[in-house]
């Protein structure tokens, strides 16, 4: 057996053995710590409440990890930084793709869908994205592959999606984030007489959703959010199946030179979710404020609630982890 098939192997086992449940209680960690700051209108407090809490967390894990989509590049994050080693430095090599607090605003007001993301792979797996903006497609699993396309309009796309479902066009819900730069899809997408779910934030959750559109309402994800999202977002739907594309908006010479600076030199590839989160991928994500697929964190008299839903790209296994916390002070 060839040293490269046995790290491998051990790599594949630590994943699926130890770190599915290590990697719940960093989500969980960073979810409590934020949602102490639900509602309270401060979305730097909040944010740094679980950036604190998570980043305390991932140091204890057995890994050698690198962030290759964090808090913001070097100079602009003090901490997860994009390059930024985490661990305890034993164990595999893992790239770390993390979000302690998707929806800042939407946990600042205590609106829906605000999460606790993480994805773990293997080494050099993950799309390294500069924090620049990413146009994306989602649809849920179940549809023939290139259903959809970046290259396709927005209605185009949408009468692909009904009729593989077999629906009429009226009974497709898109999911939108709700900014001005979405005029043109939003008037396209209801032209031909389909719905939009406006979101205010949290495009993280909006592409989970097409992947249970019975319990969600949402079919289709579309339009401009994050690319550390879309790389997030890409790295679940490898779990649960379904299909993504994205492309970084690289508009200007200096957000070209911070995407060659990543080795990304064609500015213009549309990337497949596979080609955004290759290998084994191991995704979790805890709820911080209430939402369709996540309850958000309940602060009991003696006890700390919290739900994540955790999972696993090679064995599409997806774990949901209600969890009663008792030693409180863990979580101080
Ligand atoms: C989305 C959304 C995030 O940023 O990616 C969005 O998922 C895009 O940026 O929750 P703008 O807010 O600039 O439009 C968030 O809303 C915040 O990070």
């Amino acid at each position: 057996m060839s040293e490269t098939v046995k790290t491998s192997q051990t790599l594949s086992a630590v994943l699926d053995r130890i770190l599915t449940l290590e990697i719940v209680r960093v989500t969980e960690r960073a979810a409590v710590a934020a949602a102490r700051q639900r509602g309270r209108g401060d979305e730097k407090a909040a944010d740094q409440a679980a950036v604190d809490a998570m980043r305390r967390e991932l140091n204890r894990l057995p890994i050698r990890g690198t962030v290759v989509i964090g808090e913001g590049e070097r100079d602009e994050a003090p901490m997860l930084y994009i390059g930024e080693e985490v661990g305890t430095n034993e164990g595999p090599v893992v790239d770390i793709a993390l979000d302690p607090l998707e929806g800042t605003t939407i946990c600042a007001k205590d609106l829906p869908n605000s999460l606790a993301v993480i994805a773990i792979a293997e080494g050099g797996s993950l799309l390294n994205a500069p924090d620049v903006y990413m146009d994306k497609i989602a649809v849920g699993p179940g549809y023939p592959a290139g259903l959809v396309s970046l290259d396709a309009s927005p209605a185009d796309n949408i009468k692909a999606l009904a009729e593989a479902k077999g629906v009429p066009i009226g009974e497709v819900t898109a999911c939108v984030l709700d900014r001005p730069r979405h005029a043109a899809i939003i008037e396209d997408v209801r032209a031909i007489g389909a719905g939009i779910r406006l979101i205010g934030d949290g495009d993280i959750a909006g592409v989970i959703h097409t992947t249970d559109p019975e319990e969600t309402g949402i079919d289709i994800y579309i339009g401009i959010g994050g690319a550390p999202e879309g790389v997030l977002a890409a790295a679940a739907l490898r779990c649960i199946g379904g299909q993504m594309q994205g492309r970084l908006i690289l508009d200007t010479e200096e957000k070209r030179e911070r995407a060659r600076k990543m080795g990304i030199d064609d500015a213009e590839r549309i990337y497949s979710m596979e080609e955004m989160a290759r290998g084994d991928v191991l995704f979790a994500a805890t709820g911080v404020t209430d939402g369709n697929l996540l309850s958000g964190v309940r602060f009991g008299k003696k006890t700390i609630m919290t739900e994540t839903v955790v999972m696993r790209s090679s064995t599409q296994t997806v774990r949901w982890i209600k969890a009663e916390h008792r030693t409180l002070s863990k979580f101080q």
